[in-house]
């Protein structure tokens, strides 16, 4: 027999929403981070008075409690030795998403890649919305799954974005259908290469068979690579050109070719979303909302009611005939190349902020012809000059408000000063949305 006793590694967003449901369903609950900052202070006050046992700086003093459950947060590596200790000593280990799923009713849509996560996942929850039926749109995009897992019910349609660190938690979790929209290098520093990182992601569909759906992107190599071993029915999407099913543009229309046959076309002015990459995120949703059954005119509402997410080309300002767009959810270098792509030149880019494995290299052929300037800030600064100095003026500077203050001094009217920093904000922020605000701040201050 399973003791109900639980231990919840992490006390973030998903380490509190855990604790919470498994004391509220009567768990016996010990709970542990690393940390021991003001914040994680007062969350070990508040699940404390719920009747859960805290212990910060550090698993280890948690670990000499019994406990047949573990469940972790996706920022904790399941390698982790305190993990490990709980796997010796016979403990499930499972990711909140799993336990959310175990709990949870209802059809799920699940939506991984490295880029436009986020966006697919709340369009898509958009949506849903519209079908009438009760919609969710949580997981990474900053809503745990198991927060709102008691408020599902057999009809709920849950869309859900998951990261390759939640995926590499999951037991059971099968979703009627997932999607896979693109792979570019990201999480190095957690999976080691591009192979385990792709070996994460696919787990995505490792429990579906036929009767499920998997949407993916059949322009992306690694992406048809990684499918190939799938079980679940495929059905791919391309901006590339025509397809004998599944979902393509052509001329101006979405269409798509259901696996039942059914075929169908949408306006590709239904929605507002700049750029080829918010293509192939509408391609994403619009099918799977369609392969788990919502009616055309859902779809057409959904699409038209979203008008995409902050931090993603978000254009904060026009100020002496310059645009300022802020994108500062572009976190890896492949993002930022589809920022560019998005924008009218000339631009003067802002990037910058703790750079991740790989270099900057990629994204060479993009700024030929289209930057006139980069101006860098943060740690990353004399790398990217490294990879891209000979190619474009680069100006290192310190801060996110110098080099916007250095851009301003640069740039005339026609241009556009794109925030698309390439980098984690870690070195200087809390996180991207942080960077954003701070961004848009210094931009609307602007006299
Ligand atoms: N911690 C430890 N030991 C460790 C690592 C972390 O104790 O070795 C503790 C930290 O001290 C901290 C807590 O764990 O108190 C944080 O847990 P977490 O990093 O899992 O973060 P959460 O606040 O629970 O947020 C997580 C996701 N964070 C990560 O995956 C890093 C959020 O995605 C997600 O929105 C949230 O769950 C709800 O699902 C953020 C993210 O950056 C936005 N994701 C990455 C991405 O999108 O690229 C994957
Ligand atoms: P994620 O949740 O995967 O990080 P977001 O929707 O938040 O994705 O978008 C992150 C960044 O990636 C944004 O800066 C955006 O410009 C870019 N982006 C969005 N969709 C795509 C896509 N399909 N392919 C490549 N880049 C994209």
């Amino acid at each position: 027999m399973i003791l109900r006793r639980a231990h919840v590694f992490g006390l973030g967003v998903t380490g509190r929403a855990a604790v919470e449901w498994l004391v509220n369903d009567g768990w016996t609950v010990v709970a542990s981070d690393d940390g021991d900052s003001e914040n994680l202070r007062k969350s070990a006050t508040v699940l404390r008075a719920l009747g859960a046992e805290v212990f910060l700086g550090g698993h280890n003093d948690a670990l000499v409690r019994p406990a047949g459950l573990v469940v972790l947060s996706p920022g904790i590596p399941p390698l982790t030795p305190a993990i490990q200790e709980r796997v010796r000593q016979g403990a499930e280990v499972i990711g909140e998403i799993e336990l959310g799923w175990r709990h949870s009713k209802g059809t799920f849509a699940a939506i991984t890649g490295s880029n436009g996560k986020s966006t697919t996942t709340v369009l898509l929850g958009e949506i849903f919305k519209q079908s009438g039926r009760p919609a969710f749109a949580v997981g990474n995009i900053g809503k745990p799954l198991i927060e709102i897992a008691g408020q599902t019910t057999a009809d709920s349609l849950i869309s859900l974005e998951l990261s390759s660190y939640q995926l590499e938690s999951i037991v059971n979790f099968r979703p009627k259908v997932s999607a896979l929209l693109n792979i570019s290098p990201d999480h190095l520093e957690r999976h080691g290469n591009l192979e385990n990182y792709g070996r994460a992601k696919a787990r995505i569909w490792e429990n579906q068979t036929e009767a499920d759906f998997l949407v993916f992107n059949a322009d992306d190599l690694a992406v048809v690579e990684l499918v190939a071993n799938s079980r679940a029915t495929k059905v791919p999407f391309s901006l590339a050109g025509p397809l004998t099913k599944g979902g393509w543009l052509e001329c101006d229309d979405f269409v798509f070719i259901l696996p039942d046959k059914q075929s169908w076309k949408v306006s590709r002015r239904t929605s507002t979303l700049p750029g080829r990459h918010n293509e192939a995120n509408l391609l994403a949703a619009i099918l799977m909302a369609k392969l788990v059954g919502v009616t055309d005119e859902a779809v057409i509402a959904g699409v038209e009611a979203f008008k995409g997410l902050p931090h993603r080309l978000e254009m904060i300002r026009q100020f002496e005939g310059v645009y300022y767009i802020n994108d500062s959810k572009a976190t890896n270098v492949d993002a930022g190349k589809w920022a560019l792509a998005a924008t009218e030149p000339p631009v003067i880019l802002l990037a910058g902020g703790r750079p991740k494995k790989g270099g900057f290299k990629e994204i060479r052929d993009t700024i030929s012809g289209k930057v006139k300037m980069i101006v860098t800030f943060g740690e990353a600064a004399p790398e990217i000059e490294r990879d891209l100095g000979d190619l474009v003026q680069v100006i290192p500077t310190t801060t996110l408000a110098d080099a916007l203050g250095i851009a301003r001094e640069h740039a005339v009217p026609g241009d556009t000063v794109l925030l698309s920093p390439l980098c984690a904000s870690f070195d200087q922020f809390n996180n991207f949305e942080h960077r954003g605000e701070v961004f848009r701040q210094l931009v609307t201050d602007m006299k």
